[in-house]
């Protein structure tokens, strides 16, 4: 056969992380040969990172999972056999139907990791219509209280908007240079620091993006309420605040501003390590910038005091004028295209709120998922009733979830457990069936739907799957036919995208040809309509406090954990630029760059602990210890240490579920300690202590 010739297609990345660069991929004979940017994407212009152009190879590994699989053995014991597709929906559709018989559709929960396509959200249809409220995912760590927060006190979830001129960027908790998030591409901010932003970056390790930052303020970590309360009491205390807004939009300011008096710049200074000098300047140079965006990351989210970090940085963002202006925060609004609620049928379960295990510890309003750890009470205990299946998607929870012993515990203890993925992992390799997965590159796609940033994009199929893997989509429309009546499913499982499409008025295929579909850019709306709050107003002080058992301002109580003086030191970590989460260990390029996990040591506390760059380290907190290889490095506070967050390997032994305890940063965290809205554990700011590996 004549050898054909690369072809250039056009799609978005997906599923490397949240970003959505626009890539320029080339195709030849059914295999990626190329990925690189597309010059013209909307939120990359030609930008890519390093995992982004290897993202072809995670297709290709031999290891990878291509027939369904029963389990041969006991369960967690590694013997598989292969069975065919029809085999599998049936087993698995039997065992959820005899779970919903005996203990109710609320005995079975469905797991997903982070959104990263569509079918996130066919998963949410496929609960709703076996009557299922639990949807198990880790949006108590991951965006929920930054998207709720907001939502909560100003109608909208705040994104920082990088596509109009910015005069600053306030980087808090945030690392775009290695970490993209969901509609915020590093590239993006970059253009905005060449034109001229300035930058303040908040963050306890000095990141890449420290180095170019105008101010860098270390903190202590898990202080951010602290900080930013500071912040409000200089730009109240010095009149710096846009008065106009806060007159015509806000609610509750003169109370706030009598709040947040205590935190002077030197209480805060005590409490966050940052002198006073360095609080006042930061706070006035955003107050004065017109605008500023404030790019918030995810680790303001990993401590049981993640409201309050939020609340404050919302009202940050309200006082100083920033909120729907361009070049601020702003409330992305969606294309023409179909509701989320219309399309995971949320009509079917009206009560859903009241009958999801969360409600039952009285997480905040809107919050639609299970915090993991209620999960597992729910499976270990029987709070608030049984858990007994599960069936699980894009997620790797023995790894991900905190306190991994816990999450052992639970899925060995459940009666069934289905999971779909590319590879083997940890907890595929505990469970009783396995869908082997057709991935990015291998499926039609829609990108960023359903969440919060205004835009889909197109992610059409450019290569056949190989052997037996199967769409995600297809798998849950096989499987929804078989546990429910089959008018709930479609004949083919692709309408799902058309679904999406309709209200706009584009076929898939017309979607993909355009690329992408943002919905119209809406500032200032709130001086026609007001905010979509009870009072119309960004709530500073919270007028549904009361009713739902929320505190009304932001404060600085305490640290997530106590201190302790056996465990001198503080246990963070950074998400890896070459992985997603756990995701991908066994792909060699990107392997190749971190073959190892590793623990960023200051010098001086290297030096006391007789620890060398390159040497194994033991790290341990109260709840466990794990071994990572010392990076000696001056980026780090001397009291804190920077773990690698997400470690398995696949080249382990797969009875032992791939030395998942090893070096799994989950292992040294725990679930004891709860923040009340999200329930959301201490991933970050825990006491440790660490020693030199003996072998
Ligand atoms: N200690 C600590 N814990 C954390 C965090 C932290 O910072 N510190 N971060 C938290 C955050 S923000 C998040 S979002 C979670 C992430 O939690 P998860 O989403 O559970 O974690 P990932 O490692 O991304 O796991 C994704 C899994 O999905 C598989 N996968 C990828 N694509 C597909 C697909 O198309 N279909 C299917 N079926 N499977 C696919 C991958 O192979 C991988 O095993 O972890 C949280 N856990
Ligand atoms: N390459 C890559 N990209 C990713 C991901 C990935 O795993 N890898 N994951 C995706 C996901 S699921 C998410 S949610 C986002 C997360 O992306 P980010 O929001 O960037 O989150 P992190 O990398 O967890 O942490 C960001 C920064 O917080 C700092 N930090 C640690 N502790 C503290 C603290 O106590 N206070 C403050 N202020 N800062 C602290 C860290 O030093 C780090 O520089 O990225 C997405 N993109
Ligand atoms: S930044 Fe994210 S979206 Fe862009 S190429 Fe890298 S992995 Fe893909
Ligand atoms: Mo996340």
């Amino acid at each position: 056969m004549a050898e054909e010739k690369i072809r250039w297609e056009k799609t978005h990345c997906a599923r490397m992380d949240h970003g959505g660069c626009a890539l320029l991929v080339g195709v030849k004979d059914n295999r990626i040969e190329q990925v690189k940017g597309d010059p013209h994407g909307y939120l990359n212009r030609g930008y890519t990172c390093y995992k982004g152009r290897v993202s072809g190879d995670r297709l290709t590994h031999p290891e990878r999972l291509r027939y369904p699989l029963k389990r041969a053995g006991k369960r967690g014991e590694g013997k598989w056999m292969r069975i065919t597709w029809d085999e599998a929906l049936d087993e698995t559709a039997q065992n959820l139907l005899r779970i919903k018989e005996k203990y109710g559709a609320r005995a079975v929960a469905f797991g997903a990791g982070m959104p990263k396509g569509l079918e996130h959200f066919v998963l949410i249809r496929l609960a709703n219509v076996f009557g299922s409220p639990n949807i198990v995912a880790s949006q108590d760590v991951c965006h929920a209280p930054r998207e709720l927060t907001g939502i909560h006190t100003c109608g909208f979830y705040p994104v920082a908007d990088f596509h109009n001129p910015t005069q600053l960027i306030l980087s808090w908790a945030s690392n775009l240079l290695s970490t993209s998030e969901e509609g915020q591409i590093a590239s993006l901010a970059l253009d905005q620091l060449k034109k001229g932003a300035r930058l303040i970056v908040v963050d306890p390790r000095r990141t890449e993006l420290a180095d170019r930052a105008d101010l860098w303020l270390q903190l202590r970590p898990g202080t951010a309420q602290a900080l930013a309360l500071g912040f409000l009491n200089v730009i109240i205390e010095e009149s710096l605040y846009d008065r106009d807004f806060v007159e015509k939009h806000t609610y509750g300011f003169e109370d706030l501003a009598r709040h947040v008096k205590q935190y002077t710049p030197e209480k805060v200074s005590e409490i966050t390590w940052v002198p006073p000098e360095p609080i006042r300047r930061a706070a006035r140079l955003y107050a004065e910038a017109k605008p500023a965006a404030l790019q918030w990351g995810n680790a303001i989210e990993h401590d049981v005091n993640a409201f309050d970090a939020a609340r404050s940085l919302v009202c940050l963002m309200a006082i100083c004028g920033n909120l729907e202006v361009p070049g601020g925060n702003v409330n992305a609004h969606d294309p023409k295209i179909m509701g989320l609620g219309e399309f995971v049928r949320a009509d079917l379960l009206p009560d859903k709120r009241r009958e999801m295990i969360g409600a039952h510890h009285g997480v905040i309003p809107r919050l639609m998922t299970v915090p993991p750890a209620f999960f597992r009470k729910a499976v270990l205990e029987g709070t608030p009733y049984p858990v007994r299946g599960y069936y699980g998607m894009c997620t790797n929870p023995l790894v991900a979830w905190a306190d991994s012993t816990t999450t052992y515990k639970a899925f060995m203890d459940l009666d069934f457990v289905a999971v779909s993925e590319i590879f083997m992992t940890p907890t595929a390799s505990l469970a009783d069936i396995i869908f082997p997965v057709a991935h990015q590159f291998e499926i039609n796609d829609i990108g960023h739907y359903g969440i919060g940033h205004g835009m889909i994009l197109a992610r059409p199929k450019l290569v056949d799957p190989p052997d037996e893997c199967r769409p995600d989509i297809r798998i849950m429309n096989d499987l929804g036919s078989r546990l429910s009546a089959p008018e709930y499913w479609h004949k083919d499982f692709e309408e799902f995208l058309e679904d999406v499409l309709r209200p706009s008025g584009f076929t898939y295929s017309e979607f993909v040809a355009k690329g992408y579909l943002k919905g119209p850019d809406r500032f200032r709306l709130h001086r026609e309509q007001g905010f979509r709050t009870p009072t119309g107003k960004v709530e500073l002080k919270l007028s549904t406090a009361g009713k739902f058992k929320l505190k009304e301002f932001p404060e600085f109580t305490t640290l997530p954990e106590e201190e302790d003086p056996e465990y001198p030191l503080i246990l963070i970590s950074a998400k890896s630029r070459y992985f997603l989460m756990s995701s991908y260990r066994w792909v060699e390029r990107l392997r190749e760059k971190r073959p190892r996990p590793v623990v960023e040591i200051h010098p001086e506390t290297a030096a006391v602990h007789g620890i060398s760059d390159g040497e194994d380290v033991v790290i341990e907190t109260k709840y466990g210890e794990i071994i990572q290889e010392a990076r000696v490095t001056d980026i780090v506070h001397p009291l804190t240490i920077s773990a690698a967050l997400g470690w398995w390997f696949p080249e382990g032994d797969a009875a032992e579920q791939f030395e998942w305890r090893k070096s799994n940063f989950n292992m040294l965290t725990s679930i004891e300690k709860l923040g009340k809205e999200f329930g959301t554990p201490n991933l970050k700011n825990i006491p440790c202590r660490i020693r030199r590996y003996m072998g």
